[in-house]
């Protein structure tokens, strides 16, 4: 049999093929060549409308807060909806197969058998660029399979994490009760980024005084026509999680009346590129870089015979 090609997987997804879908996706995680051509497939659609069609929503936070948890609640709220709704967890330390998932066989069990929800745990596979050029491209995949809502999970700790986090149309940010959790999530720099803010595990002690300390923050820093709210969440027992829902829908409708979604979708669209002209300067960098001419100049570097600036240069002339 022959190895299907990248644009027959990509076909196939598109018709409904959950194994396609998944082959794409990996395709899309190694990055190279395979990923070059899904990217330029899906930007001749057949469905001009079909590859925008994804709202993105990014659930982020530390490890730990929940996010696995309060994405499988809201699997159920938006499928309730009559919503297809697929689930990107970009948490190398807890794939979302494993963890909190498999403690809640019953409820995913009936996500299993529903054609309406497809969950993906996406890696970095080391490769330049990593997470931050393939999960756009991933949700671009998934909104040409027909999914209207992609739910992105990801650590929020990191500066790539958060980078991935903030590609979100979307992003609510989970803290837990606690001393500092607010301020720790500051640090992170997950006020720019959140829309809504979800204090999870509210059954633990603290919880209001978590979601005034957010206020607080957001006394301080919060800027333009939508002030995100802070919202108080179980995920474990559902308690919550509608109204998470309804505030993501709230803020959702807020983007699309004023306008701001298709600027936010452009503002990240020219990041994206930005990003990959990177990596292709990385690349030539690298390139450039390795080889017999290479080390003869690093010697000579080292040597005191030449200097790196002129060594640079003859490697790659700058502009
Ligand atoms: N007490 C309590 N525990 C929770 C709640 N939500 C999640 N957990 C637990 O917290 C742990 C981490 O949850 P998980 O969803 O994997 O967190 P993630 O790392 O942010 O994805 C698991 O043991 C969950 O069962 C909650 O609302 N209350
Ligand atoms: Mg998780």
């Amino acid at each position: 049999m022959s190895t299907p090609t990248p644009a027959s997987l990509l076909a196939a997804a598109r018709d409904g093929d959950r194994a396609a879908l998944a082959r794409v996706l990996s395709l899309v995680e190694r990055g190279g060549d395979g990923a070059r051509e899904i990217g330029a497939r899906l930007g001749e659609p057949r469905d001009p409308a079909a590859t925008s069609r994804a709202y993105t929503v990014g659930i982020t936070g530390a490890p730990g807060a929940g996010k696995s948890t309060l994405t499988s609640a809201l699997l159920t709220v938006i499928r309730r909806q009559d919503q297809r709704v697929a689930v990107l967890a970009v948490d190398p330390s807890s794939p979302f197969t494993g963890g909190a998932l498999l403690g809640d066989r019953v409820r995913m069990g009936q996500h299993d058998l529903d054609d309406g929800v497809f969950i993906r745990s996406m890696a970095t596979r080391g490769h330049l660029g990593g997470l931050a050029v393939a999960t756009p491209e991933a949700v671009r995949v998934l909104g040409a399979a027909g999914f209207d809502w992609v739910l992105v999970e990801t650590v929020g700790v990191g500066q790539v994490e958060v980078e991935v986090a903030g590609q979100a149309d979307t992003t609510v940010v989970v803290v837990n009760p606690g001393w500092g959790d607010a301020v720790q999530a500051a640090k992170a720099g997950l006020m720019e980024i959140a829309d809504v803010f979800v204090v999870n595990k509210a059954d633990r002690p603290g919880a209001a005084e978590a979601r005034r300390d957010l206020e607080r923050l957001l006394d301080m820093s919060a800027s333009g026509d939508w002030r995100p709210p802070v919202l108080a969440a179980v995920a474990e027992s559902d308690e919550g999680v509608a109204e998470v829902w309804a505030g993501v829908g709230r803020h959702r409708q807020h983007l699309e009346t004023s306008g701001e979604l298709g600027e936010r979708r452009r503002r990240r669209a020219a990041e994206e590129i930005t990003r990959l002209v990177g990596v292709r300067l990385m690349e030539q960098a690298r390139a450039a870089t390795i080889g017999e001419r290479a080390a003869t100049l690093a010697a000579e570097v080292a040597a005191g015979r030449l200097d790196p600036w002129s060594a640079a240069d003859q490697l790659l002339p700058g502009p």
